[in-house]
């Protein structure tokens, strides 16, 4: 995201994800999987009250190649 000031450009490192969609449909389950790769599926996942946020953070090279954190808030909404 880029935000602009007087002086010239500043960037954020930070991005919003939402998942939505019908209870049961994997949500929840998506929301842990992008988290961490080594998540594995529940029988019964704990179902979601209101919102939920993941947040999943790595790594990326900005322009002048410097390595920066980027951060994803993933919402998990609980129902539909
Ligand atoms: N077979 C299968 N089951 C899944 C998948 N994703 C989620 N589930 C299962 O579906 C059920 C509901 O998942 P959940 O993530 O709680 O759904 P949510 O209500 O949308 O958050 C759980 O028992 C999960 O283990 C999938 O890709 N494949
Ligand atoms: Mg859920």
């Amino acid at each position: 995201m880029r935000q602009r000031k007087e002086e010239g450009e500043d960037y954020i490192y930070e991005a919003k994800l939402l998942i939505v969609g019908e209870a049961g449909a994997g949500k929840t389950s998506l929301a842990n999987k992008i988290k961490d790769c080594q998540y594995q599926l529940r029988e019964s996942e704990p179902s979601t009250e209101g919102i939920e946020v993941v947040e999943w953070s790595f790594s990326i090279l900005d322009k002048e190649q410097k390595e920066r954190d980027f951060k994803v808030n993933i919402w998990d909404f609980g129902g539909q």
